[in-house]
């Protein structure tokens, strides 16, 4: 009997581009049910960002996406090892740009850093619209 296999991934998730989607994608296909972890504004302020689109309006643009079962509130960074014991996660995928960031985690899920996908951004996007 194949395991049920539980996903999460973290992330700001602002302005919604095919590079999340790929993410979302491929981490969807690495189990059954993907929970996404969304930053909120304040800990968004706390990376030094500012989102185009609120909390609100990010978590119901993902909840619409077919490979995300679940989005939760990233509010801190010490809530990853509680939200993967809590919710029984089996593994923890991010882009590479956080490689060996949380290899913490591997005490308690599977940890895999995906390469990002190139040529695309929200800074980038930001930036060829400001042109
Ligand atoms: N991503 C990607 N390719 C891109 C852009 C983003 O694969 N061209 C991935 C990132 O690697 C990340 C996810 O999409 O896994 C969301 O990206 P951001 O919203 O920029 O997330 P970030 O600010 O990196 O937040 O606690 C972890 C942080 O909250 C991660």
């Amino acid at each position: 009997m194949k395991k049920f296999n539980r996903v999460i991934t973290y992330g700001t998730y602002d302005l919604l581009h095919w590079g999340h989607i790929r993410l979302l994608k491929r981490a969807k296909s690495l189990g059954d049910y993907l929970v996404v972890a969304l930053s909120t504004d304040e800990f968004n302020a706390g990376k030094g960002k500012r989102a185009y689109h609120s909390y609100e309006e990010r978590k119901m643009m993902l909840e619409s996406i077919r490979y995300v079962d679940l989005v939760i509130p990233e509010d801190s960074w010490e809530q990853k090892t509680h939200d993967v014991q809590l919710l029984e996660i089996d593994k923890f995928v991010i882009g590479d740009d956080w490689v060996g960031e949380f290899d913490f985690l591997k005490d308690y899920c599977e940890v895999i850093y995906m390469p990002r996908t190139e040529g695309i951004s929200t800074t980038k996007i930001k930036e060829d619209l400001n042109r």
